[in-house]
C-alpha cells in the first residue's frame, strides 16, 4: 500500500554513501503517498553481511539516522555493484514501530531481506508452516513470512537460482503485493515482483537501449498459485537462456512503487504486470512469467516517461483528492481483502471474531463519529437493523457528549474515524468505556489512539489518505460495517438469500466503481453549470440519504459553497420553499423500496419549475424523462447503492471547488485529523 525503492548499480561505482543517499531520497520521493515508518537495507561494508536501518516516523528521521552512524570511513568507499533497498509502510499488520517496519529478514544472519507493499492474506498458514520448521519470527507483519520463505525455499532446494527461490516463493502466497528481495547469498542481484500493487523497473544507461522490449520468459505450466499449504516441490521453470538488452554493460535498475522516485534517474521504465518475476543478475534484467497464457504478450515495453516529478507523484491526477476518489476500485477490494471468501460466501473480521458472541447478545449497537465517519454510519444504519435486527443508534461524538447519554454495560459502540485520532470520537469512547461498554474501533490507521484503546475492531485497511476531504475512506468504513452486518447474520437461516444477494454485489462493486467512475467528464460538464450558484440541495432517502448529507458535506468542504442534504421525505415539512426555477437541486431516486416516494418528491421538485440533476440507475427512461440532466449508475443491491451514489457527489463537489480555484487538497479552515475539541 505504501513504497518500495531499491536500486541495483552494475559496474557504476557507488559508495555506500551515495547508495543510501539515493535511497533515501527515492523515500523522500514517496513520501506523498503517506507512511508511519521507513527503512533500508544495504550490504555490510565488508561485504559480509546486510546492514539495516529502520525508524518510525518521518524520511526525515531515516537520514539523521543514516548519517549519524552510517556516514564516512568504509561508508565513502566506492563499490562496483550494489543492491539497496528501501520501504515506506503504512502498517496493516502490527502496529508501527522499528520491530515491524520493513525490510524483513529471513534469520539472524540476514540472508534475504524483504520490502513489501499490500496485505499477504494467507501469511498466517505460511508462518504455521515455517514455525514447525523452527522459523522463529520477530514481528507482526504478514511481510515477514516472505523473507522465511524464501529461506527456507533455499535451503531445501540449494541449486535454485535468486529468481527462481522468489518465484516458488510467490507462488505460495495469496493477496496483494509488490516485493524487492536482496541476499547475501547473491551479491548484486536483485528480484521483485507484484501482484495488485504497482511496480515499476526504471532502466539507466549511458547511451540508449538497443531495444525497447524486454522479452518475458516463460517457465513450465505449473498449477496457479496459492492451492497448497504443504510447499510442493515445484518443476523448475524452463526459461534458461537470459536475454541481454543492453549494448553497455554499465546500468543502474531501480525498482518502485512509482515514477516520482525514478523520473530524476531516468525516464526508462517498465511497468511491470501481475505475477512477474522481473530479476537482475549480472547486470542483466529478464522478465519471467511461470504461466503463459494465451493473450500473454512476448515482451514488456520500455517506456519513456516525459512527465515532471509533480506530474507523476498525482498520476493522472491534479490532486490527491482526485486520485484517491480514482483509487476506489481498488481501495474497496483492499477493505474485502482476506476477509470476505465470494467463493464460499464466507465473511471474516479477524479483529472482531472472538466478539461476535458478545456482541450477538447486546441490548443495542451505537455508532458514533463525526462529519464523514459519521455519514457512513448513516448510510449502514438500516441493514445494521435488518440484519442484526438489534436497535442501532447513529450519533455525532459531539452530541453524544453534550446530552451525556446513558450508556449500559450490555451496549455495544462502534467508533469511526479515518485517522483514529478524532478527538471528539476519542473522548465519547472513553465516556462509553468508562460506563463498561464493549468498545469497537472502525479505523484507517494501525496504531492510532482509537485502536489501542477499543476492545476490538476492523482495520478498513484503505490505505493512507491524503487529500483532506475523505472520499476512499468513507466507501471503505461503509465496507466494513456492511461486512460486519453480513458476519452477524451468518447464522440467521431466513437472512440467506439477503446475504447472498449482497455478497454477490460486493464482488461485483469495484467494477460497478469503475463504471461510475467513467461519469467524470459529465460530472464536470454539470459542475459548469453549478459552480457559480451560491446553494445545492441533494434530495433522497432511504439507503442513499447518507449520500445527500456526505454530498452535501463535500461541496460545503471543499467549495465553501452553501449545501444541503435533504431528506425527500421532509420536502414538504419545509425545504421546499426553497425550491424555485433558480435553485440548484440533485435527487438521487433509485428503483428500490423508497422509488415511489422518491418519484413523489421529485414531482414536487419539478411542479415548483424546480430542474433537479438526477441520479438514478442505467436505462431507467421512466425517471430519466423528469429532467434533461442526469447520471446514470448501475444497479446494484439497495443496500450497497450508496458506495456508487456518493461517487458523482464526491467527483461533483471536486470539480465544482476547482471551477471556484479553492485548494481542493488543503480546503480552508480544515485539518485531516481533528485532534481538538
Ligand atoms: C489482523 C492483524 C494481523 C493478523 C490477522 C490474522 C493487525 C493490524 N492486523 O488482521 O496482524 O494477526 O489479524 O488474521 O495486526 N482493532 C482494534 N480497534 C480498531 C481496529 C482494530 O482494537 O479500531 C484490533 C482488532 O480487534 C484486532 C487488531 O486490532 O485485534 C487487528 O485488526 P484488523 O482489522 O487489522 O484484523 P485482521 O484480522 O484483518
Ligand atoms: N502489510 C505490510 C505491513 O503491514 C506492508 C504494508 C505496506 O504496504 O506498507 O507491514
Ligand atoms: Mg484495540
Amino acid at each position: 500500500m505504501c513504497g518500495i525503492f531499491a536500486y541495483l548499480n552494475y559496474l557504476t561505482p557507488k559508495s555506500r554513501q551515495e547508495v543510501l543517499d539515493l535511497l533515501v531520497t527515492g523515500l523522500k520521493r514517496l513520501e506523498y503517498r503517506g507512511y508511519d515508518s521507513t527503512g533500508v537495507a544495504i550490504d555490510s561494508p565488508d561485504n559480509k553481511n546486510i546492514v539495516m536501518v529502520k525508524r518510525t516516523g518521518k524520511v526525515k528521521v531515516l537520514e539523521e539516522a543514516i548519517q549519524e552512524h552510517f556516514s564516512g570511513g568504509e561508508y565513502s568507499k566506492p563499490v562496483l555493484t550494489h543492491v539497496g533497498i528501501a520501504h515506506t509502510r503504512w502498517a496493516t499488520h502490527g502496529v508501527p514501530c522499528e520491530r515491524n517496519s520493513h525490510p524483513h529478514r529471513s534469520d539472524d544472519g540476514n540472508g534475504f531481506v524483504v520490502v513489501h507493499n499490500g496485505i499477504i492474506t494467507n501469511y498466517n498458514d505460511v508462518k504455521t508452516f515455517l514455525a514447525k520448521r523452527g522459523y522463529e519470527f520477530e514481528s507482526d507483519t504478514d511481510t515477514e513470512v516472505f523473507a522465511k520463505l524464501v529461506h527456507h525455499l533455499w535451503k531445501t532446494h540449494p541449486t535454485y537460482s535468486f529468481r527462481e527461490l522468489v518465484e516458488q516463493a510467490i507462488l505460495q502466497v495469496e493477496g496483494a503485493f509488490a516485493i524487492a528481495v536482496k541476499s547475501k547469498y547473491f551479491p548484486g542481484e536483485c528480484v521483485a515482483s507484484r501482484r495488485s500493487s504497482p511496480l515499476l523497473v526504471g532502466i539507466k544507461t549511458k547511451t540508449r537501449l538497443a531495444t525497447d522490449h524486454i522479452p518475458i520468459l516463460y517457465g513450465k505450466d505449473i498449477r496457479p498459485h496459492g492451492q497448497s499449504r504443504e510447499l510442493p516441490v515445484l518443476p523448475r521453470s524452463e526459461s534458461t537462456s537470459e536475454f541481454m538488452p543492453l549494448e553497455e554493460k554499465e546500468v543502474e535498475y531501480f525498482f518502485a512503487s512509482d515514477a516520482s522516485a525514478v523520473i530524476e534517474h531516468t525516464n526508462r521504465v517498465i511497468y511491470l504486470e501481475d505475477d512477474d518475476v522481473a530479476a537482475v543478475r549480472d547486470g542483466t534484467l529478464s522478465i519471467h512469467r511461470l504461466k503463459k497464457s494465451l493473450d500473454d504478450p512476448h515482451a514488456r515495453e520500455i517506456t519513456t516517461l516525459k512527465m515532471e516529478i509533480q506530474q507523476i507523484m498525482k498520476g493522472n491526477y491534479d490532486y490527491f483528492m482526485q486520485k484517491e476518489i480514482f483509487e476506489q476500485p481498488d481501495s474497496v477490494v483492499n477493505t474485502m481483502r482476506g476477509r470476505v471468501r465470494f467463493d464460499g460466501n464466507a465473511i471474516v473480521l479477524g479483529g472482531i471474531k472472538d466478539y461476535i458472541p458478545e456482541i450477538k447478545r447486546c441490548r443495542r449497537l451505537m455508532l458514533i463519529g463525526c462529519g464523514t465517519s459519521y455519514h457512513s454510519a448513516v448510510a449502514t444504519r438500516q441493514l445494521l437493523e435488518e440484519l442484526t435486527e438489534l436497535p442501532v443508534m447513529v450519533e455525532l461524538a459531539s452530541d453524544f457528549l453534550d446530552r451525556n447519554t446513558p450508556i449500559f454495560r450490555d451496549d455495544v459502540c462502534f467508533f469511526i474515524s479515518q485517522s483514529g485520532e478524532t478527538a471528539d470520537t476519542l473522548m465519547a469512547l472513553r465516556y462509553c468505556k468508562q460506563r463498561g461498554a464493549l468498545i469497537v474501533g472502525i479505523t484507517n490507521t494501525v496504531g492510532s489512539s482509537i485502536c489501542r484503546e477499543s476492545h476490538c475492531g476492523v482495520h478498513i485497511n484503505a490505505g493512507p489518505e491524503i487529500g483532506v476531504a475523505s472520499t476512499k475512506a468513507y466507501t471503505s468504513q461503509f465496507i466494513s460495517l456492511v461486512m460486519f452486518a453480513l458476519v452477524m447474520s451468518e447464522d440467521r437461516l431466513s437472512l440467506q438469500q439477503r446475504r447472498l444477494e449482497i455478497l454477490q454485489a460486493l464482488s461485483n462493486l469495484a467494477d460497478q466503481i469503475r463504471a461510475v467512475l467513467q461519469l467524470d467528464s459529465k460530472v464536470q460538464e454539470l459542475a459548469k453549470d453549478l459552480y457559480q450558484h451560491k446553494s445545492l440541495l441533494i434530495m433522497g432517502r432511504g439507503y442513499n440519504f447518507a449520500t445527500c448529507l456526505e454530498g452535501a458535506l463535500k461541496v460545503k468542504e471543499l467549495t465553501y459553497m452553501h449545501s444541503e442534504g435533504i431528506m425527500a421525505g421532509e420536502l414538504k415539512h419545509g425545504p421546499l420553499a426553497l425550491v424555485d426555477d433558480s435553485m440548484p437541486v440533485l435527487m438521487i431516486v433509485l428503483r428500490d423500496p423508497v422509488y415511489v416516494k422518491c418519484m413523489n418528491a421529485l414531482q414536487q421538485v419539478t411542479s415548483r419549475k424546480g430542474c433537479p440533476i438526477i441520479i438514478c440507475e442505467e436505462g431507467d427512461e421512466e425517471t430519466k424523462a423528469f429532467s434533461s440532466r442526469h447520471l446514470e449508475i448501475p444497479r446494484t443491491v439497495d443496500c450497497l447503492q450508496g458506495i456508487l451514489t456518493v461517487i458523482p457527489m464526491q467527483l461533483l463537489s471536486y470539480h465544482i471547488a476547482v471551477l471556484r480555484g479553492c485548494d481542493v487538497d488543503c480546503p480552508r479552515n480544515l485539518a485531516k485529523s481533528v485532534t481538538v475539541e
